[in-house]
């Protein structure tokens, strides 16, 4: 039985009206990132960190799913193998359409303790005056994972990727590691790759499919599941 890997980035959400990060109206070109995504501008200036995950949160919770996310969770229910999905969004629309994904840049819905680890549902609007329930600290921060910090499950999507027969990376740059080296690692390891996107991206996929995600990923998964064979 096949099994794939699917990694995905901003471009997927796009057309549910959530940013995307490096494009010319990117979240990075409103925002700076030095001064809202690393562990600096946290001890910095927490206040200006919760304001700009609050507004990121409050623009998730009116967004929804869109076509790319909901055939992805059918992929993945109706694949006879496994589909391991892993995302760099901390967005839930996958989970929304109904996927089980990994986030490796962790969650939007997350807070987490930054003295004890503890992890929390997060309330709409998170403040750095907000006390961890667990050691009762006001060190509440948001639960993603900023420049310099560890992603998660990067063990484990790595060996996904190495056990898969086809990884595939959608909507996303390539620009940010470790999720841009995933597909080095499967051309090491001879695993097919193929990139979704709306233009092409300098990784060197063996396959491309361009376009926006709503049209691309549907058809293309109407194909394989049409086909049963990647
Ligand atoms: C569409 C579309 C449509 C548009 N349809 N497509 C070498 C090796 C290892 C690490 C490094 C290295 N060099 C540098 C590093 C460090 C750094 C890094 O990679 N920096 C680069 C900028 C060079 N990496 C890290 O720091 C990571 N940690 C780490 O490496 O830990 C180990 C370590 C620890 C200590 C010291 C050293 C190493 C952590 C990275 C965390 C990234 N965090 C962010 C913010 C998360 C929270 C938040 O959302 O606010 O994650 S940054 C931002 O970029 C966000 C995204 O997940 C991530 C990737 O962006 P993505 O998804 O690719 O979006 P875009 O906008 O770039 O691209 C969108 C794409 O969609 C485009 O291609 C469009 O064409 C396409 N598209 N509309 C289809 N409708």
């Amino acid at each position: 039985m096949q099994t794939m890997t699917i990694l995905t980035g901003a471009g997927i959400s796009a057309e549910s009206g959530l940013g995307t990060f490096r494009s010319r109206e990117g979240i990075w070109a409103r925002y700076d990132l030095a001064k809202v995504a690393t562990p600096e501008a946290f001890a910095r200036d927490p206040a200006m960190v919760h304001e700009f995950y609050n507004l990121r949160r409050d623009a998730c919770i009116k967004a929804v799913p869109n076509e790319a996310h909901i055939a992805l969770a059918r992929l993945q229910r109706e694949w006879p193998g496994d589909v391991v999905i892993a995302t760099q969004n901390v967005d839930d629309l996958h989970e929304r359409a109904g996927a089980s994904v990994l986030h490796m840049h962790g969650a939007l819905m997350r807070a987490r303790c930054a003295e004890c680890g503890h992890r929390w549902p997060a309330p709409i609007v998170t403040q750095a005056t907000d006390l961890c329930p667990h050691c009762g600290e006001a060190t509440t921060r948001p639960d993603v994972v900023w420049f310099r910090e560890y992603p998660y499950f990067d063990d484990e999507i790595s060996l996904a990727v190495r056990r898969s027969d086809l990884f595939v990376v959608i909507g996303s740059s390539g620009r940010v590691y470790p999720a841009a080296g995933y597909a080095g690692i499967a051309t090491r390891a001879k695993i097919r790759t193929m990139e979704i996107n709306m233009e092409r991206t300098d990784g060197n996929f063996e396959n491309g499919r361009y376009g926006p995600a709503t049209e691309t990923v549907p058809r293309w998964v109407d194909e394989v599941l049409r086909a049963q064979d990647v």
